[in-house]
């Protein structure tokens, strides 16, 4: 890990970072129980376990002040209806926020707090997005034939919780309806409400 200031290139087509420490790569595996459809999920994983989106990280201290970055590519695609997109999560440290900001692709940050309010906002090259502390987020790619590439940055101590979206999913989905994204609710969300 670096111990003076650095830089790197971040260029297209491909935005790959020139330097990083940690390559993620996310298969359909990994997003078992995720999406809604699990029949289409089943029928995708007969065909191979494809490679759903990539994050590049710089790898930084886990500590306040640190900044913790990188790249996430999500590929195009769908599973069923639901267009691909990130397991997404909730902040361990509930207080901590993140920049994201969009180098490619079309799609949506999907957000929802523990109190169930929820936002979905588009993301277009050049737009900037700010996922405020409490917010729960999951990016995804609504177009079937580009990546969906964005820059991220949050704090070093925030952390992750994958296990409350696991159990419940999101509040929205974005699915593909009459060949437009459209943001639905979650069924699996609500009847994990009500208990
Ligand atoms: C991002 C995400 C990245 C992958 O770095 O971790 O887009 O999404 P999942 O972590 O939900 O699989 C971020 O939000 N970090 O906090
Ligand atoms: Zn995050």
């Amino acid at each position: 890990m670096k111990t003076i200031p650095f830089g790197f290139d971040l260029n297209g087509p491909d935005f790959i970072p020139s330097e990083y420490d940690n390559h993620i790569q996310r298969h359909l595996t990994a997003m078992k129980g995720q999406y809604l459809d699990q029949t289409a999920y089943q029928q995708r994983l007969a065909q191979g376990d494809d490679l759903l989106y990539e994050v590049y990280e710089l790898r930084r201290p886990t500590v306040p002040g640190e900044l913790l970055h990188g790249i996430s590519i999500v590929h195009p695609g769908l599973v069923g209806d639901e267009y691909h997109m990130t397991k997404g999560h909730f902040h361990e440290v509930l207080e901590t926020g993140e920049i994201y900001y969009c180098l490619k692709g079309h799609g949506f940050m999907v957000m929802e707090t523990p109190e169930g309010e929820w936002a979905v906002e588009p993301l277009y090259p050049g737009r900037v997005l700010c996922v405020l502390p409490r917010w729960a987020h999951r990016s995804v790619n609504a177009s079937l034939d580009e990546d969906l590439i964005t820059f991220f940055v949050y704090p070093g101590d925030a952390g992750h919780d994958y296990g409350t979206i696991e159990q419940k999913g999101f509040r929205k989905l974005v699915v593909q309806h009459d060949g437009q994204p459209a943001i639905v609710d979650n069924p699996r969300w609500a009847a994990a409400e009500a208990g």
